[in-house]
């Protein structure tokens, strides 16, 4: 099976880093394409960012079919929704993987991100996916996107400081990593804390490897059917308008 695995943002160092992650987890057979939009933010922090990063995703994923399903690489789940109308395959953001997996390991989660601004994004979604009781604090780091980039930054320091909070304060039984720029950290914090310590990106390759073996697809009723272009917008290549 091939998984796209798709950077919303256009760091290439970070994809690179989100390819390696899930190449690490993948059974043997799969395959892991990561990529990243030719265009948009290089870093996706709140409201804004999101939303100029879309155009650029959605592309990607409209542009081409040759993939079993679709790993949104961004823990804000950015455009899950749209993507879901443009393709049948599954397609799994690593926001609603993490909290999904850490609901079932643990009573009450944490959830350590980068800015405050990013935040509000992470708590709506929480609540959208009917999981907002189970996770007791989404909390900041105040470590930018692209620090997790730096080598030399004290970001993993910084992180772990705010996990010891989030087990002291909020009693957190696991921690779930708010960026898919700490996908490399997870299994040390795990180790120097002592809880499961939960990546999206690998959450994701599990799920989707799972939902692929099982041959299930997005349901095409409702909310997610294919879109209905207008009879007067060009039809993307490969698409056939909708009836
Ligand atoms: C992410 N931003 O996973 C989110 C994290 C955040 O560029 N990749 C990003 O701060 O919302």
């Amino acid at each position: 099976m091939r998984l796209l695995v798709i950077n919303p943002n256009t760091t290439a160092t970070m994809t690179e880093k989100i390819g390696a992650a899930a190449r690490r987890v993948a059974a043997p057979g799969t395959e892991i394409l990561a990529v990243n939009p030719g265009s948009g933010p290089a870093s996706i922090e709140g409201y804004y960012d999101e939303a100029i990063s879309l155009a650029g995703l959605l592309e990607v994923i409209g542009g081409r079919s040759d993939y079993d399903a679709v790993i949104i690489a961004c823990f804000d789940d950015t455009g899950l929704d749209a993507a879901r109308c443009l393709t049948d395959k599954p397609v799994i953001g690593i926001g609603e993987a993490a909290f999904h997996m850490a609901a079932m390991l643990s009573n009450s989660f944490s959830v350590v991100t980068t800015l405050g601004r990013s935040v509000p994004a992470i708590s709506h979604n929480l609540a959208r996916y009917g999981l907002a009781t189970r996770c007791a604090r989404v909390r900041a780091s105040e470590i930018p996107v692209l620090d997790l980039e730096d080598p030399l930054s004290d970001a993993c320091a910084r992180i772990g400081h705010e996990v010891a909070r989030a087990i002291l304060e909020d009693r957190a039984e696991a921690i779930v990593l708010g960026c898919a720029g700490m996908t490399d950290l997870a299994r040390a914090l795990s180790q120097a804390h002592g809880l499961p310590v939960l990546d999206g990106v690998v959450c994701a390759v599990a799920l989707a490897e799972g939902m692929v073996r099982l041959g299930l697809a997005t349901s095409r009723l409702g909310g997610y059917a294919p879109p209905r272009f207008d009879k007067s917008a060009p039809v993307p290549p490969g698409r056939e308008p909708a009836p």
